[in-house]
């Protein structure tokens, strides 16, 4: 089989969730690590039409989108599986992964972990105090509303990890890493969720760069 190539910028939560994916199925691949500036540049948008990371290349076949990855790799590598075959586990897992990607990383992630870890960590930037307090209300529901879906399942979709755990965890553990984060996931099913992922070989194995963790 071809190899497997990941470009993306080390400390992507999204590019974490790939990189954690090919550990948990116990598959090399190859990081083809980008700088900060790099994703807009004329050769990374002949890979990705939106200048975004990850992006994979298997072969002459090339795929982009976090999830679409990751369902790529599940369908190569059946075991252990991502997807849930019981319809309704499925479907929570669909429904987290939505959360994610229009409600958690565009409108809190954004803001919170930006605000608070990559802007002074890599660009010497302050907090701005507005942005993050804009951001507050669509936090605690997201964080909410991600705890009550968790339940007291073990996972995010029940008995076994999924693309939502994959999805979220790298996600949730930089909000963890914020005051605010912290705050609103204290005593919570989420942050003995977040505790029980951080501990898994596939997260130890895709820390962020230390200035990124230094931040916090
Ligand atoms: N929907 C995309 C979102 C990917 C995304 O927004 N990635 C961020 C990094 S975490 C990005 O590329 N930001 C623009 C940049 O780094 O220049 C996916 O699931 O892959």
């Amino acid at each position: 089989m071809s190899e497997f190539v990941v470009y993306g910028v080390p400390g992507s939560p999204f590019l974490r969730s790939v990189e954690m994916g090919f550990h948990e199925k116990g598959q090399a691949y190859r990081l083809h690590a980008m700088g900060p500036g790099d994703s807009r540049s004329e050769e990374h948008l002949r890979r990705h039409a939106f200048g975004r990371i990850p992006v994979l290349e298997h072969g002459d076949f090339r795929l982009y989108e976090t999830q679409a990855i990751l369902r790529y790799l599940d369908d190569l590598f059946p075991e252990p599986a991502f997807e849930p075959t019981d319809p309704r586990a499925a479907a929570r897992m669909n429904q987290l992964v939505g959360v994610n990607d229009w409600y958690l990383f565009p409108q809190v992630s954004v803001a919170l972990v930006f605000q608070r870890i990559v802007g002074p960590a890599l660009m010497g930037l302050t907090p701005d105090e507005a942005v993050i307090a804009a951001a507050m209300p669509k936090a605690k529901v997201c964080i909410a509303e991600i705890d009550r879906l968790l339940g007291d399942g073990p996972f995010m979709a029940g008995k076994q990890l999924s693309i939502a755990d994959l999805i979220l965890a790298p996600q949730l553990a930089y909000i963890g890493m914020t005051p605010e984060g912290r705050e609103l996931m204290m005593d919570t099913a989420l942050e003995r969720w977040l505790a029980r992922m951080n501990e898994r070989p596939s997260m130890q194995a895709t820390l962020p760069p230390e200035p990124l963790r230094r931040a916090a």
